[in-house]
């Protein structure tokens, strides 16, 4: 007879509140910047067109990462230890923590913390799938602010994992209390193995966000439609233009949704005018240095024991332990 039994994730769930969208829409778009936060990318078809930006021959960021991972996962591993429970951040790194779990040696639990519950359980329960001996749990929560784990049996250490370079997308205050939230989470004998993308030529930073088959454009611009549908607004997305540039004096990509004319857009009751060439912010993604990250993860209380980078630099996976 066929076994019907299939290992399920745990399910810790800290019901994080739901952002009030309207009213977070309505203050950036009322400041003298207009700016929209980048978690409103991710709508289902926004996720599914980031997937399709990872496979972008410009946007190198994941691929280098990937290769970077697949050259020194046994290094990592070995600094990891046995018998250790990985905490992901996210749950979008499907193949990279299947790499690491892989290599590790006895690991006895995979964590997923990830604030939008669906998400969670399919990644979860893939996870459990194809890792029946392992502990699987989903943490439905908000990971940008601090919260407790439920205890995990037998780990001998605990490992937080944040590839991808997602905390480029955070302002420095804000990657610090990131980071800070890791810490805690990670807690005495804890590492973090974390993905930063780095400083490089501005021709190679500003073509991975502007791909030229217009995929950022339309993940850019999405983010309107998303809007569109969950405030029942008008924004007319042919009047509004992508545009992605590299500050180097702060080291950062700005991606913004430029007007292309003079155009009111109504949210509910609210009307908004924006002039011609008038840009809304969507997203920050810094690049660091090798010491601009070490002296930002210094702020978190963490010291850079490793740092794993392609041959060209342009990618590091690092290795950080409390400092
Ligand atoms: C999710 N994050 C790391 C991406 C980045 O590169 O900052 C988001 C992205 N925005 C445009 N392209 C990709």
């Amino acid at each position: 007879m066929q076994s019907t039994f299939r290992a399920a994730p745990r399910l810790i769930d800290f019901f994080p509140p739901r952002t009030e969208i309207r009213a977070d829409v309505l203050d950036g778009l009322s400041q003298v910047q207009k700016k929209l936060s980048p978690k409103y990318f991710y709508d289902a078809r926004g996720s599914h067109l980031f997937e399709d930006i990872t496979r972008l021959p410009e946007y190198y960021l994941t691929r280098t990462e990937h290769s970077i991972m697949q050259a020194s996962v046994t290094e990592m591993a070995r600094l990891v230890g046995p018998n250790a429970a990985v905490i992901e951040f996210g749950s979008g790194a499907g193949a990279k923590i299947r790499l690491l779990l892989d290599q590790l040696l006895n690991p006895v639990a995979s964590v997923a913390v990830e604030i939008s519950r669906d998400h969670l359980l399919d990644a979860a329960q893939a996870l459990a799938d194809d890792y029946p001996h392992l502990d699987i749990l989903a943490v439905c929560a908000d990971f940008t602010r601090p919260f407790e784990l439920p205890p995990i049996s037998n780990a001998r250490r605990k490992l937080v994992f944040f590839p991808g370079s997602t905390i480029g997308n955070f302002p420095p205050d804000e990657a610090v209390s990131l980071l800070k939230v890791m810490n805690q989470v990670a807690g005495r004998d804890g590492a973090l193995l974390i993905g930063a993308d780095l400083v490089k030529d501005n021709h190679l930073l500003e073509a991975a966000y502007n791909d030229s088959a217009g995929v950022t454009a339309e993940f850019n611009l999405n983010l309107l439609a998303h809007i569109n549908r969950e405030l029942q607004a008008d924004f007319d997305l042919a009047s509004f233009r992508h545009q992605a540039v590299y500050n180097k004096a702060a080291g950062r990509i700005e991606m913004y949704l430029v007007s292309q004319c003079e155009q009111t857009v109504h949210i509910g009751d609210r009307r908004i005018v924006f002039s011609p060439g008038e840009r809304i912010l969507t997203e920050y993604a810094y690049k660091y240095s090798l010491g601009g990250f070490a002296d930002l993860a210094a702020r978190a209380g963490f010291r850079v024991e490793k740092v794993w980078t392609d041959s060209q630099k342009h990618f590091s996976v690092q290795y950080l332990v409390r400092g």
